[in-house]
C-alpha cells in the first residue's frame, strides 16, 4: 500500500511541505488543471508538476483525474479524435512515471452534495446529501462542487437534451468503446485506468449512471478484461448505496483495485447521508473490515484519505482541508499496519 494525498496543484492552499509532514505520505494525487477537457496534456505542464513534487520529496504516480469529454460519453462522431487525444495524454503521463489514472464516466455532473458546510454538534462542518433537496433543485441552474462550472446555462441545457437519447446500455457501450480505444496506450506505458464510481450511486436529474454496484463491475471486466482496466474503490461513493456490501466487493475486486479512496459516512435516511471522520466508529461503513478485505486479498495499490470535515477552525475547500484528512491518513496507516502484521 502506498499512502497518498490529493493536491490541487499550485492553486491549492495546502503547501506540499505540509503534505510531506504527514507520516508515511509517499506522494500526491494531482492533475493538470488548466488544459480544457478533451485536449492533450502537454509535457511541459506535466514536467512542471512533477518537478514541484520531486522538490518536496513526494511522488506523483497517481493522476486524479484526466476528465473524459462529454462527446465520448455521448458516443458522438468526434469521439475518435478525443480518444486519440486521451491516449496521447496517457503516453505523456507515462513519460513522467505516472502509474495510475483515476477518471469517471458520470454524465455532466461529477459528485453531488446538497450541503457543503453542515454544522455538526461539535463545531466541525461536513458535506451531506439529502435526496429530497436534490430533487427540488433545477439541473439547468446549478452551482455544485466537483463538476465543470464553465458551462453556460444554454450549453448545460443542450447537454441535458442530448443525454435524453442515451440509455444506461448505450452509455455502457460508450464506456467500453472508450476503454478499448485507450488500452493500447495503457499496455504500452503500464498505466492502470481506475474508474471512479458514481457518487452518489444512482441516476441524477434523469441522467444515467452505470458504475454503482457489484453488477456494474462484473459487466465492466467481462467487456474489457485487459488488466489495465481497473477500479478506484471509493468507499464513500459506493457506500452511499445501502445495497452495496463493501467488504465483499473489496475482497472480490482486490486485484482490480489500483486506487482506494477511503472515507466514512453516516446514513440519515434511505438515500440521505452525512460524511464523517474516517474511523469505523464514526459512521456506518465498516472501514476496518474493508481494509482487512483489501489486505487479505492481495491489494497493493494506492490509498488516499478522502473527504474530511473542516475541523479546528479550518476553512478548507469542502472535503479537502488539511487537518481531518491528515487525521484520516494517520488512522488508515495504523489500520493497515496492524492488519498487515496480523496477517503474517
Ligand atoms: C470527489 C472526487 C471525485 C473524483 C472524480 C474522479 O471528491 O472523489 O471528484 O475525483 O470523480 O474522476
Amino acid at each position: 500500500m502506498k499512502m497518498t494525498f490529493r493536491w490541487y496543484g499550485e492553486k491549492d492552499s495546502i503547501p506540499l511541505e505540509y503534505i510531506k509532514q504527514i507520516p508515511n505520505m509517499s506522494g500526491v494525487v494531482t492533475a493538470v488543471y488548466d488544459t480544457p477537457v478533451g485536449e492533450v496534456w502537454e509535457e511541459e505542464k506535466i514536467a512542471r508538476l512533477k518537478s514541484l513534487c520531486d522538490k518536496a520529496g513526494l511522488e506523483m504516480e497517481v493522476i486524479e483525474s484526466v476528465p473524459v469529454h462529454e462527446d465520448i460519453k455521448l458516443g458522438k462522431p468526434s469521439r475518435d479524435k478525443l480518444i486519440a487525444n486521451y491516449a496521447k495524454t496517457i503516453r505523456n503521463l507515462g513519460k513522467f512515471g505516472v502509474k495510475c489514472i483515476c477518471y469517471n464516466f458520470m454524465p455532466v455532473f461529477d459528485w453531488l452534495r446538497t450541503d457543503l458546510k453542515r454544522k455538526n454538534a461539535d463545531g466541525s462542518t461536513c458535506l451531506c446529501y439529502k435526496h429530497e433537496t436534490l430533487l427540488s433543485l433545477d439541473a439547468k441552474n446549478l452551482h455544485l462542487p466537483g463538476w465543470d462550472e464553465s458551462y453556460t446555462p444554454e450549453q448545460l441545457n443542450g447537454l441535458l437534451e442530448e443525454y435524453k437519447a442515451v440509455s444506461h446500455g448505450q452509455l455502457f457501450e460508450n464506456l467500453v468503446y472508450f476503454l478499448n480505444g485507450i488500452m493500447p496506450a495503457c499496455d504500452e506505458t503500464g498505466i492502470n485506468m481506475a474508474i471512479h464510481p458514481d457518487d452518489p450511486p444512482w441516476d441524477m436529474f434523469g441522467l444515467p449512471r452505470i458504475i454503482t454496484c457489484e453488477e456494474s463491475y462484473d459487466r465492466l471486466f467481462a467487456a474489457v478484461p485487459d488488466r489495465h482496466n481497473g477500479i478506484t474503490f471509493c468507499t464513500g461513493s459506493l457506500g452511499a448505496g445501502r445495497f452495496n456490501d463493501l467488504p465483499k466487493m473489496a475482497a472480490k475486486y482486490a486485484g482490480r483495485i489500483c486506487f482506494a479512496h477511503i472515507r466514512q459516512l453516516k446514513y440519515e435516511g434511505e438515500k440521505d447521508f452525512a460524511e464523517a471522520g474516517h474511523l469505523t466508529k464514526a459512521g456506518d461503513l465498516d472501514i476496518y473490515n474493508i481494509v482487512k478485505a483489501l489486505t487479505s486479498n492481495g491489494f497493493d495499490g494506492y490509498v488516499r484519505p478522502d473527504h474530511g470535515r473542516n475541523i479546528w477552525g479550518e476553512d478548507g475547500k469542502p472535503g479537502y482541508g488539511l487537518y481531518d484528512r491528515a487525521l484520516g491518513a494517520a488512522y488508515l496507516n495504523g489500520l493497515f499496519e496492524a492488519i498487515e502484521k496480523d496477517g503474517k
